[in-house]
């Protein structure tokens, strides 16, 4: 018995290193620490009334907001070690298992489990309250679409400690990733945290479009409405055709696993890149639809501290919808060498022509810069940061389409350059630009600029130390995802350089951190609900807005509309009549739903069938009992919203 237990317990935890059993401990004491605060300060009850079974699109934000900052510094922790271990030829830092292991996870988490949420956090902070809106389309499926990623990224990390870690790469290719090469529940791990995770982005998707197009505010019409609306709009477009592509893509390749069928192995009638093409349908998609809402922040932050209006808006909409479609017809490009001439050519065409939007949009916000009165607040350093960084990334990216020569960049280091500088200059500044600009607004008091000065310049140096040397490692031929290479290769300077980088941009995550800590501390409230002197309508109201965002929902007439009546000073409160607003009502069914598929890919991830199965029927209970549920929102008199609002304007005056 005792043996057998034993036996279990070494096959279930993740066992080998000090720096395992070091994480382990640190994640026991911190999860020990939290439970006890919780109960000490007794705030269970907040817990689970105010952020639990919240369905307001603000909370939900910052829930959003707050799990991918945790994730960033997972990840980042990830790049760091393999940083290190490659600092010098011959390390013994990290074996080969463990660097393959790492990453997978660092990828998969920046991608899914950092730069989604980070991006989902700023479309539930900002849309609604940009088109005039009191929540989005469908609160309820907005809640269930956090818990379902909460629970998804969960599932994912907990791979750290039982079962073992995937390392197939952050898109695990088969054969590699078939039972036969990994075995074990690693590779489950990442199926069921991505798949369950990706059904919450898809709902994401459908409501923020359906909020967009059915919830401005009147006189909104689409060709009025804010940009960063817009590229939401574009991205939930390319989220709708390619998640489901996603979707069954990992189920193929779980029936592969679990039921032994041969979708994805050469014996058998099936083919490995038959997955490979269908990852990148939606891989490809992906990318495009975390940068396309950078462009929109940037669009955003560009004319308020600028203080003009975009430069080309009609110009910016084609461009974003532009590459929200042409982002489908590109996905050969990630494997040129394995296609024929004709289909390299054509895929070669498609990826070259991206650039034509992509160029359109840098001169509009250069046009925009041209003779603004700029002001270099935190958010318009992250975007002029940004534009030399993606103008070389984009460069290199053309270079990467040029088929034949392709051939040679393939899986090299020129590879991990280019797109850790589309997605550090581009999606992570973007994200960061959105968040330094918004934070006053959905938290109602300022970041310290002279702490986020230091942060960008550590992560904007610290960028290009990284990344530079590497182009030149690709070149000289060293292939990504090796976890070691010997002192005659000659690499070692380049990568001891690039080393050095990423720890300067490590330090710069540790100012960002102490950044926020420190304002926390140091409240400089903004009472104005306007600091940045903005243009849009989530500027009108005040911060942190009120739940139901606008007491009066607002009459537009121009694109800017905000600024437009600070300008002709009709923004000043006129006396207005409350009307009762309609609110719908916080339900704790999403975070059980998600608890549930949580408890279904755990099973299934372990090939214990009957907690998969209790999982999945307790998913559909817990729908159905939402079904039955009609007491399900609720009226704020007119009078407690006079009341509210006479409160925050007595603050504010
Ligand atoms: C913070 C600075 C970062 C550093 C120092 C860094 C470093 C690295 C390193 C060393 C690798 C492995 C290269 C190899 O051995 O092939 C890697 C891979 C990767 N990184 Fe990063 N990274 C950073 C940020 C990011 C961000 C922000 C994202 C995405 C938003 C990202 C996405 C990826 C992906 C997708 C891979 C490929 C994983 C794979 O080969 O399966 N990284 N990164
Ligand atoms: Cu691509």
């Amino acid at each position: 018995m005792l043996e057998n237990v034993k036996k279990f317990a070494s096959e279930f935890f993740v066992t080998g290193n000090t720096l395992i059993y070091a994480a382990d401990i640190s994640i026991v004491l911190t999860s020990l620490s939290i439970v006890f605060a919780l109960t000490y300060f007794k705030k269970w009850g907040w817990l689970w009334r105010e952020w639990l079974t919240t369905v307001d699109h603000k909370k939900i934000g910052i829930m959003y907001l707050i799990s991918s900052l945790l994730m960033l510094f997972r990840g980042g922790v990830d790049a760091l070690l393999m940083r290190t271990q490659l600092a010098f030829p011959n390390m013994e830092f990290l074996n080969s298992e463990h660097y393959n292991q790492i990453f997978t996870t660092h990828g998969t988490i920046m991608i899914l489990f950092m730069a989604m949420p980070l991006m989902f956090a700023l479309f539930n902070l900002v849309v609604p309250l940009q088109l005039g809106a009191r929540d989005v389309a469908y609160p309820f499926l907005n809640a269930v679409s956090f818990w379902l990623f909460f629970f998804g990224a969960m599932l994912f990390n907990l791979s750290f400690v039982v079962g073992g870690s995937p390392d197939a790469g952050w898109l695990s290719y088969p054969p590699l990733s078939e039972n036969t090469f990994s075995p074990g529940p690693g590779q489950n791990f990442y199926i069921w945290g991505i798949q369950i995770s990706g059904i919450g982005s898809l709902a994401t998707g459908i409501n923020f479009l359906v909020t967009i197009l059915k919830m401005r505010a009147p006189g909104m019409s689409l060709m009025k409405m804010p940009l960063f609306s817009w590229s939401v709009l574009s991205s939930c477009i390319a989220i709708i055709f390619a998640f489901p592509v996603l979707t069954v893509t990992l189920g193929l390749l779980f029936v592969d696993r679990f039921f032994g069928a041969h979708f994805f192995t050469l014996d058998g009638g099936g083919n490995p890149m038959f997955y490979i093409n269908l990852i990148w349908m939606w891989g490809h998609p992906e990318v495009y639809i975390v940068v396309l809402p950078a462009f929109g922040i940037f669009s955003e932050v560009v004319s308020t501290f600028a203080r003009k209006k975009i430069f080309g808006y009609k110009s910016m909409v084609f461009a974003l919808v532009s590459i929200s479609l042409l982002s489908f017809f590109t996905w050969v490009h990630h494997f040129f060498t394995m296609a024929s001439n004709t289909v390299d050519a054509f895929f070669a065409v498609t990826t070259m022509a991206v650039a034509i939007p992509t160029g359109v949009k840098v001169f509009n916000w250069l046009f925009t810069m041209f003779r603004g009165r700029i002001q270099m607040k935190t958010p318009m350093l992250w975007m002029t940061g940004f534009i030399p960084t993606f103008l070389v990334g984009g460069a290199t990216g053309v270079m990467l389409a040029v088929a034949p020569a392709n051939f040679q960049y393939h899986n090299n280091y020129f590879l991990i350059a280019h797109f850790h500088q589309v997605l550090i200059g581009g999606v992570t500044f973007g994200f960061f630009a959105g968040m330094y600009y918004w934070w006053p607004k959905v938290f109602g008091f300022m970041l310290n600029e002279y702490l986020g000065k230091w942060a960008f310049w550590l992560w904007n140096i610290g960028f290009y130390v990284t990344f530079m040397p590497q182009y030149a490692l690709g070149l000289m031929g060293m292939p990504r995802r090796s976890y070691t290479y010997g002192w005659d290769m000659g690499w070692w300077p380049l990568n001891f350089v690039s080393t050095i980088g990423a720890f300067l941009m490590g330090a710069g995550f540790v100012f960002q951190v102490w950044q926020i800590v420190y304002s926390i501390i140091h409240r400089q409230r903004d009472l104005t609900g306007d600091p940045w002197d903005g243009r849009t309508l989530e500027w009108s109201i005040p911060s942190p807005p009120p739940v139901y965002n606008f007491a009066v929902i607002p009459q537009v007439e121009k694109q800017d509309d905000w600024w437009y009546k600070k300008q002709n000073g009709s923004h000043r409160n006129k006396a207005v009549k409350y009307k009762p607003i309609h609110m719908p009502k916080d339900s704790g069914i999403p975070f059980i739903t998600g608890f549930f598929w949580f408890v279904a890919g755990f099973g299934f991830t372990f090939e214990w069938v009957w907690i998969g199965l209790s999982g999945l029927i307790g998913v559909a209970v817990s729908l159905f009992t939402r079904y039955l549920q009609k007491d399900t929102d609720y009226y704020i008199p007119a009078e407690q919203v006079e009341a509210t609002e006479s409160a925050i304007g007595g603050a504010r005056s």
